[in-house]
């Protein structure tokens, strides 16, 4: 078993929804056991154009050879309307594998750790979040990398809080909520 960390994002449809059901599915996997999930942030495009992203980092353990997983991301991408018409296009889903187990891997169509990731405050961001000593193979601390990614405009996106307002609303002294966005 090997513990990896995918990065998620998203910027075409419904991209935070989106990013909701594909971790649904990476879950679904018998291959795969979700440890854990960052929180989902909206980020600028970098080196990229459209719509905000919606991104967030998922850690999991995994039967599969690092490859493996790279086809099993490449399908799931697929199966949520992925099409590349061209490098960095807006994108239903991207699935990128940022870091398997200890693995230092360079070959044409895959490289770990994911080569770009620590230019990225879509990455690093909820990586640490997840893991805020993770120390990168031959790289050092990853937390070490989000003062030089400052300028990339990055925010959590508010989680639900529908528990919070069914509660206040069950006490009849309270005002009632106003609806809230699940998604
Ligand atoms: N590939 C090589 N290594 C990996 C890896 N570790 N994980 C190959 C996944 N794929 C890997 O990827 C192109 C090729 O990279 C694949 O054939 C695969 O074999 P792709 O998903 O087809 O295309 P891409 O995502 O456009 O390319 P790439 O190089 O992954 O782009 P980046 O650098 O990941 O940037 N801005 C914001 N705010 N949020 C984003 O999520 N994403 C990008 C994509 C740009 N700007 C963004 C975001
Ligand atoms: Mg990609």
């Amino acid at each position: 078993m090997t513990i990896a960390y995918l990065g998620l994002g998203a910027n075409l449809g419904d991209a935070r929804q989106t990013l909701k059901d594909a971790v649904v599915c990476l879950a679904q996997q018998h291959t795969i056991t979700v440890l854990a999930k960052s929180s989902v942030y909206r980020t600028a495009p970098i080196d990229s154009s459209g719509d905000d992203y919606f991104n967030c980092v998922v850690k999991l353990e995994t039967s599969l050879p690092a490859r493996s997983l790279l086809r099993l991301c490449h399908h799931i991408e697929l199966q949520f309307g992925r099409e590349r018409p061209y490098r960095n296009a807006p994108r239903t889903l991207d699935l990128d594998i940022l870091l398997y187990g200890a693995s230092s891997i360079d070959e044409a169509d895959l490289v770990v750790p994911h080569p770009r990731m620590t230019e990225r405050a879509f990455v690093l961001v909820p990586l640490v979040e997840l893991e805020p000593d993770l120390i990168l193979p031959q790289r050092g601390r990853a937390d070490a990398f989000i003062e030089t990614v400052a300028d990339q405009r990055i925010e959590k996106v508010a989680t639900c809080q529908c528990m919070v307002a069914a509660q206040r609303d069950s006490d009849a002294t309270a005002t009632p909520s106003t609806k809230t966005d699940c998604r």
